[in-house]
């Protein structure tokens, strides 16, 4: 354990790295895939059993938490850590994006945004310094800078405009952050799908000064096809010495993508969300285990993998929970993906080690176009 946040890098195999995020709450393997917990929980699963799939690190949102049940009201009692019992690292978004998809009556300002709760329409505000104030209540590892994510499609004017005011954002929130030891604080580069604007904000985060450096503004509606074609450049405008984070993403071709071109962190709901709706991922691809063919069917989700739901149970059992409604069907598929998602980002590290990246991803390919059965 150090009380000190760094991060060690491994090994590369092309642009793709591996190494270790150290932080005085535990190591984070990198690449790393963040589950999502949005309200203090990862839907359907024991903060333990999240861990026993693989996880170093949650995700965390400041959006939902200063509504429900506020960050006042989660530090008197002991932090989000204590509060949801996962004493590993967290990192915390900083709520400009969650504001911008799911609040009404938003108003951007210069300031930060006033917005209400979709949940009771009380009105609230979030600026830089509010949300380096709630991430420190909430007693975050990782906290993300403010920024606003704009929209996609728009004009390169109203991008540009937008990425200034997250810079301006960006400084603010250095400033209101401060020096907290053991804590860390990303910057988050902005400028849409225009490299030019990419590099800006890239300078102007680099200018400041960050712990990490998180690409965002992708995986908002561009396609895969785009979002590489940023990422083919975007990630080697930042720090090398520092993780990158790839905010938002993705299903496991994006993930095995974004490695490929230099991200270290990535978060997503797919996993956790998916697996609510009956939807699971394996070496073969999507599975939807609604589909009428899996009611006889005695054999496991993936028999090559080691978690509970494909160790115990068989297709047919997980259709039936499913269409029955039962609780169990979104804890197992839940935890399955998440399964998945973990022992994807291992083999990814051990092959960056090895220097055998891209065997790999040729063969993650060759499995899912060989498809499920
Ligand atoms: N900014 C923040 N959070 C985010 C994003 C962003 O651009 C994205 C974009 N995919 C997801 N989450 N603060
Ligand atoms: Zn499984």
């Amino acid at each position: 354990m150090t009380d000190r946040f760094s991060f060690t890098l491994h090994a590369t195999d092309g642009k793709a790295r591996t190494g270790t995020i150290h932080t005085p709450r535990g190591e984070i393997r990198t690449p790393a895939f963040m589950p999502v917990g949005t309200a203090a929980t990862v839907k359907a699963m024991l903060p333990e059993s999240v861990r026993a799939t693989g996880a170093d690190i949650l995700l965390g949102n400041t959006y939902h938490l200063m509504l429900r049940p506020t960050a006042e009201r989660i530090a008197r009692l002991g932090g989000l850590h204590r509060f949801m019992n996962w004493d590993r690292p967290i990192l915390t978004d900083s709520g400009g994006f969650q504001v911008m998809s799911l609040a009404a009556l938003r108003k951007l300002t210069e300031e930060g945004v006033r917005f209400s709760s979709h949940i009771d329409g009380s009105k609230h505000m979030l600026s830089p310094e509010r949300s380096m104030e709630i991430q420190k209540l909430l007693g975050s590892d990782i906290v993300m800078c403010f920024d606003e994510c704009p929209a996609l499609p728009a004009t390169e004017e109203v991008v540009a405009q937008s990425m200034r005011l997250s810079m301006r954002w960006a400084q603010r929130s250095r400033d209101a952050f401060g020096d907290r030891p053991g804590h860390a604080l990303f910057g988050i580069q902005q400028g849409g799908v225009t490299e030019d604007l990419r590099g800006e904000s890239a300078e102007a985060l680099k200018a400041i000064g960050f712990d990490g450096y998180a690409v965002g503004g992708l995986a908002v509606g561009e396609g895969q096809e785009t979002m590489f074609s940023v990422l083919d450049y975007a990630p080697g405008m930042l720090p090398a010495d520092k993780p990158r984070y790839l905010m938002g993403v993705g299903k496991p071709d994006d993930i095995v993508g974004a490695v490929q071109r230099g991200i270290d962190m990535m978060d997503c709901v797919l996993p956790s969300r998916s697996g609510r709706t009956g939807q699971a991922w394996t070496r073969r691809g999507q599975v939807n285990i609604k589909n009428a063919r899996h009611m006889d069917d005695p054999r496991p989700l993936d028999e090559a993998c080691t978690c509970p739901a494909c160790r115990s149970y068989s297709r047919a059992y997980l259709h039936h929970v499913f269409r029955a409604g039962e609780i169990i069907a979104s804890m197992l598929l839940t935890w399955h993906n998440l399964h998945y998602y973990h022992e994807l980002m291992e083999g990814l590290r051990g092959a960056i080690r090895a220097g055998t990246l891209d065997a790999f991803v040729a063969d993650f390919h060759a499995q899912r176009a060989a498809g499920d059965i």
